[in-house]
């Protein structure tokens, strides 16, 4: 078998986002696209002769194809072996569990999380680093700067590797072992939670909906929920992973998980519902006719946490992003261990948990996770909370309404603003930015404005400092409206709007939380001129 030299140019937009480089699936079909970008890590990440990597994706279109060039390219690369899961799947925290099991220098983890797939829909490759967590910043920069750089790739020329049978075969030089993408995974779990009290309750009448939305999940909740646990079989809907998800929306949220949400505020509801997104880290948690906020949840494990076994010795420190609320900063003061303050995304995470100084981490869309891997885990929240409701033997509304008894309530939501225009997206930030010095000190209702800025961050480990992280608008009574674009998006800007206001009275906790936002979501479209700067009257979607 013979290594192929192949020359090539740089593409100009491989700079990676808040979570990996995620496009169309036809921009990455292009000749050399995905090659570029694979090249660009390998060169960047410097990896010894022979070092070991994890391979793995969400099984969405182009993910077997992806897999098949990486293999080839790995071999051409001098790496001395890959772990791949069988069929090409992956979950992320799967990946992030088998780097770690198996310590392997790094993973490349395929996917576009809760992006929409397809041929028309989104691709994503992501890289992780030996820790099995995502790439950290500097890493990214230096993937993106020789992508503009990059003259030439490395391939084997050589037969498809067969990915669907467990076993170890011979690519070049470079060993291929198709691993079960579920046991690492399900061991680490077990070794957490306390599968025999979920199992009674389960089987005590206790019932349970799993929707794995036609994305990655299907296979591990399969085999933890139903196999392992006993939950009756058709506990967890739209179980096979399909290419396009079933021309879904893979987001575990109130408005693409509909189906399960119609489910759990039906008649004859089940106890307790969860959903998790493409990629399976992410988790939305829902009671009967309850939707427990991602902000909330993090709050409530963490004030449970040592109700698993996993946590009984209690927790270091926890770590949420800067829009998610501050509930779980109420939790971290009454533990009286530390709470920080990262910006959106889970790379930002990995250096408080490696130095021990946070167990749980979280983020307000829909990502929870701890220090057992380096991703955020959608089952694990899911297995946590069933820990927790077979310990409490309470519904799980009864229990977040029994927290914000004790803490208050951070009512919290977030509005998106999907496919807008780039220009008027960066034309609402800049006016954002340029009106910072006149708005400190303005009233605006019942809200005075304390102060503005834009977050900026110094990674307490390392000391790398990350600006640019979002528009915060902060009230003196600690109410917040933070303004962000996000960074996974593939097609014009997204604008999230993240609002906050801390309510003691437990006279108001039944509110909905846009009745009890309503003054601030008000302020929101005042200060940044939405409607006259978007054309847009409403949100494409609220969580
Ligand atoms: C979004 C979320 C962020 C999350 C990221 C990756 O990023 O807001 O909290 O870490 O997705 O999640 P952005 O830049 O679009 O706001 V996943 O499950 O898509 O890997
Ligand atoms: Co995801």
């Amino acid at each position: 078998m013979m290594i192929r030299t192949v020359s090539t140019q740089p593409f100009n937009d491989q700079k990676p986002g808040t979570s990996g480089l995620r496009k169309r699936v036809p921009v990455f079909q292009q000749p050399h696209y995905l090659e570029n970008f694979v090249q660009s890590i390998f060169d960047s990440i410097a990896a010894p002769r022979g070092a070991a990597l994890v391979l793995g994706g969400d099984g969405r279109y182009y993910n077997r194809e992806a897999i098949q060039i990486i293999l080839k390219m790995a071999a051409a690369n001098g790496f001395g072996k890959v772990l791949v899961g069988q069929g090409g799947i992956l979950s992320t925290p799967a990946a992030s569990c088998v780097i770690r099991k198996h310590q392997t220098f790094g993973g490349i983890i395929l996917s576009a999380s809760h992006n929409p797939g397809g041929p028309e829909g989104d691709f994503g490759i992501k890289y992780n680093v030996t820790n099995g967590g995502p790439a950290p910043e500097k890493v990214t920069e230096a993937i993106y700067a020789r992508s503009k750089q990059i003259a030439e790739y490395f391939i084997l020329d050589a037969p498809d590797v067969a990915l669907d049978k467990i076993g170890v075969s011979k690519l070049g030089d470079m060993q291929v072992e198709i691993i079960d993408p579920v046991a690492d995974y399900a061991g680490l779990m077990a070794s957490l939670f306390d599968f025999g009290a979920i199992r009674n309750l389960l089987a005590s009448g206790f019932r349970i909906k799993f929707d794995a939305m036609h994305a990655v999940t299907g296979p591990y909740a399969r085999e933890i929920l139903e196999q392992q646990l006993g939950a009756p079989a058709g506990s967890v809907m739209n179980a096979e992973p399909l290419p396009d998800f079933g021309k879904g929306h893979p987001d575990p949220n109130l408005t693409y998980a509909h189906e399960l949400v119609e489910i759990l505020y039906g008649d004859n509801a089940p106890d307790f519902g969860a959903a998790s997104d493409g990629d399976g880290d992410r988790n939305m948690i829902l009671g009967k006719k309850f939707f427990v906020t991602p902000s909330d949840s993090l709050a409530i494990l963490a004030a449970n946490a040592t109700l698993a076994p996993g946590y009984k010795a209690g927790l270091a420190g926890i770590a949420r992003s800067m829009p998610t609320s501050a509930a779980a900063d109420r939790v971290a003061q009454a533990l009286d261990i530390p709470c920080f303050e990262t910006p959106t995304g889970w790379k930002f995470f990995g250096n408080l948990m490696d130095a021990d100084k946070v167990t749980l981490c979280g983020e307000e869309s829909f990502g929870t996770g701890s220090n057992h891997v380096r991703e955020k885990d959608g089952l694990w929240a899911v297995l946590f909370w069933l820990n927790i409701l077979a310990a409490r033997k309470q519904p799980a509304e009864n229990i977040v309404r029994e927290h914000w008894v004790k803490f208050g309530r951070n009512v919290y939501s977030r509005h998106d603003y999907e496919g807008l225009p780039t220009d008027a997206a960066n034309s609402l930030m800049q006016h954002l930015h340029d009106s910072f010095s006149g708005l400190r000190g303005q009233q605006f209702g019942q809200y005075e404005i304390q102060f503005c800025d834009d977050f900026s961050y110094t990674d307490p480990v390392d000391g790398s400092v990350s600006t640019g992280q979002g528009v915060r608008i902060i009230f003196t009574d600690g109410s917040r409206i933070v303004f962000r674009l996000s960074g996974t998006g593939t097609e014009g800007a997204t604008l999230r709007i993240y609002l906050e206001a801390y309510e003691p009275d437990i006279a108001k906790h039944h509110l909905d939380a846009q009745t009890a936002l309503a003054e601030l979501i008000r302020i929101a479209e005042e200060i940044s001129q939405l409607r006259k700067r978007t054309g847009r009257e409403k949100p494409t979607v609220i969580t």
